[in-house]
């Protein structure tokens, strides 16, 4: 049995993989902004035949809310750090400030704190897994992305120094770069339901269980066994701007 800690789990992959490591029967830690979804999400959990499922609320843009979110999660086994959004799809040009500024709160400094408030307790306990998501962003650029590819190109590159910094920790850090997915991801960015139905119109894009599948697989790897990068796209999804659809 496993402690799991989440970010970002009231909905999308962070819902679909609090499900998956329910259904092992570990023990899930919750945090989120929305703590009535958080709870809908912790119940299923229970239902599906998780040992514990706690909720928190979490907004990692504040620097007090990860310190009483992670003052409360004990020690993880597991820590999924997967909060994140994009917001918007406006080029360098013309983003907006508030755009700019919350995808880098969150995506990265969010992530970075959450982090380093949870790695002390896993360093003495000589064990854990973090295990990032990045992006498919992570690993090229489009136009109208620049600033969600490069906080995921950020992620990338953290995922990877932490590998270095904590080797010899027992510790494994997993980066995860899926590309397009159906969640509430694209509501999120173009705050529009009807828009963003439009990103995934007349192909297969993956869903948040495929995501929470490769998770869950990348989690449940032998203990000297570290999966250090899954990218993963829809079969669609040639690259970060071909997609085949009809
Ligand atoms: P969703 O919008 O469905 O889920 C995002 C989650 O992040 C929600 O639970 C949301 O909770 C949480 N979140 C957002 N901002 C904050 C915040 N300030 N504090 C705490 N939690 C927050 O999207 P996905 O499941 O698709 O996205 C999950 C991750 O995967 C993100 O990092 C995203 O960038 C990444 N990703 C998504 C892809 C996609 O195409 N869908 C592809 C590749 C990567 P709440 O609003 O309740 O706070
Ligand atoms: C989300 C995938 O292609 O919209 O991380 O940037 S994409």
């Amino acid at each position: 049995m496993s402690h799991v800690v989440i970010t970002g789990a009231s909905s999308g992959f962070g819902e679909a993989s609090a499900l998956g490591f329910a259904k092992l029967g570990h023990s899930l830690f919750l945090g989120a902004r929305r703590v009535d979804r958080l709870r809908e999400v912790a119940r299923a959990c229970l239902e599906a035949g998780a040992r514990e499922a706690e909720v928190h609320e979490l907004d990692v843009r504040g620097k007090k809310s990860i310190d009483e979110f992670c003052a409360a999660c004990g020690t993880p086994d597991i820590l999924l750090n997967n909060a994140g959004l994009a917001l918007g799809r406006d080029p360098v040009s013309s983003m907006k400030d508030e755009d700019l500024v919350g995808m880098v709160e969150t995506n990265v400094i969010g992530l970075v704190r959450v982090t380093r408030a949870l790695l002390p307790r896993m360093i003495a306990a000589k064990r854990g897994h973090i295990i990032n998501l990045g992006s498919y962003a992570a690993r090229g650029v489009y136009e109208g992305g620049a600033v969600y590819a490069a906080t995921k190109h950020s992620v990338r590159v953290i995922s990877e120094t932490l590998r270095l910094e904590l080797s010899g920790t027992n510790i494994r850090v997993t980066e995860m770069d899926p590309g397009m997915a159906e969640t509430e991801f694209s509501i999120v960015r173009l705050g529009d339901e009807s828009k963003a139905k439009k990103v995934y119109e007349g192909w297969e894009p993956l869903t948040a269980a495929d995501v929470a599948d490769a998770i869950l697989w990348v989690a449940t790897r032998p203990p000297h066994v570290n999966v250090s990068e899954v990218v993963m796209t829809a079969t669609a999804q040639a690259s970060l701007t071909k997609v085949h659809k009809g």
